[in-house]
């Protein structure tokens, strides 16, 4: 009902409490408790005796409401779980894709509190960040869900560059950075068979408009915010609507033309290649090199000081600065 409120206010025009429960089969009083609700989720909502409701303006939460609205998907975002506090959403989306959830689901939340990054590590969900999880079911084989990070990352950077006057880059393997500190990560997880994926879920976090009074004290040399870098607040609905739009065209393009148009569009977007860094593996073993090239299966590829190439595929990356 109360969508039906919103989505009959959005026409544009003023329109009268009996007309707004005629069209929708509900009394006038009822109408006037939906409306009352959604002045309290912050939309904001004038009211004339003679003349009726108008809608001012939205709020910026990520409700499924704002997200559907003007979403040019057909695929992400079919159906959205929403919440204001979670503990991840990546353990919700988790435990919904074994229990049969479709593609495109996707769980997002205002705050967690147990977020997580890769391998046990902490995610902080700041003040006016995104936490969004996203449950998809590609037909490959389990060997090539790590380039889905990839294509996450690459989603992300387009998004962020359509939504700011940023350049964002991508730090491998699923860094998104702004300003050279890191403004959101990837953290993508999968339950497969020997030969098929049955499920990926992309866990995406990002800092939108989080002030830099925020950020934790053990995180703040290396962290920012897209408002810290771009000056100004953005839209974390619009942000979201875009992601999942690039997302689900890159999605379309891996399905159909494989992963190479990605990596080359990665290879645009990313800091690491060309650089000289250090990657230090899980068990904290380091390799020093120039990183020239991300291959086909997403591994990073690093040219050592003896000359010998050094294949990687999974560890932290540091820039070393000369
Ligand atoms: C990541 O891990 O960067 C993956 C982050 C994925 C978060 C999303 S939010 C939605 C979904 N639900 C979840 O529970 N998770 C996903 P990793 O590469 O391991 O980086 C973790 C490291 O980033 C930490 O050890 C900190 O150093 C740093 N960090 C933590 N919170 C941060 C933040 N808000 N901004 C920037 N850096 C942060």
């Amino acid at each position: 009902m109360k969508e039906e409120i919103l989505k009959a206010l959005r026409q544009g025009s003023r329109v009268s409490g009996e007309k707004l429960g005629a069209d929708i089969g509900i009394s006038r009083t009822a109408v006037w408790k939906y409306i009352t609700e959604l002045r309290t989720e912050g939309y904001q909502i004038d009211s004339s005796p003679s003349k009726g409701y108008a809608l001012l303006s939205a709020p910026d939460n990520l409700t499924p409401q704002e997200i559907k609205e003007g979403l040019r998907t057909s695929v992400l975002g079919r159906e959205i779980i929403y919440y204001t506090e979670v503990s991840s959403t990546q353990d919700v989306a988790k435990s919904m894709a074994i229990q049969r959830a479709g593609e495109g689901t996707i769980i997002i939340a205002e705050r967690q509190t147990g977020g997580q990054g890769r391998l046990g590590r902490k995610w902080e969900s700041l003040p006016g960040s995104i936490a969004l999880s996203i449950i998809l079911r590609p037909p490959i084989h389990p060997s090539e869900a790590p380039l889905f990070t990839i294509v996450a990352g690459v989603a992300v950077a387009q998004a962020i560059e359509k939504a700011t006057h940023l350049s964002p880059q991508l730090k491998w393997p699923n860094d998104i950075i702004a300003g050279g500190k890191k403004v959101g990560g990837i953290l993508a997880e999968m339950s497969a068979e020997m030969d098929r994926v049955n499920y990926i879920v992309l866990g995406i976090g990002i800092n939108v408009n989080t002030p830099r009074s925020s950020l934790p004290a053990d995180i703040k040399a290396i962290a920012t915010s897209l408002k810290e870098e771009g000056g100004k607040e953005i839209s974390r609905v619009k942000l979201v609507q875009s992601i999942l739009e690039e997302l689900e065209t890159l999605y379309e393009v891996f399905r159909t033309a494989g992963f190479e148009p990605i990596r080359q569009r990665w290879t645009v977007l990313s800091n690491t290649i060309g650089a000289r860094v250090t990657v230090t593996s899980g068990e904290g073993e380091r390799t020093e090199g120039i990183a020239t090239e991300m291959d086909r299966d997403g591994a990073l590829i690093l040219r050592k000081g003896d000359g010998t190439l050094e294949r990687v595929i999974a560890g932290d990356v540091s820039l070393r600065n000369s």
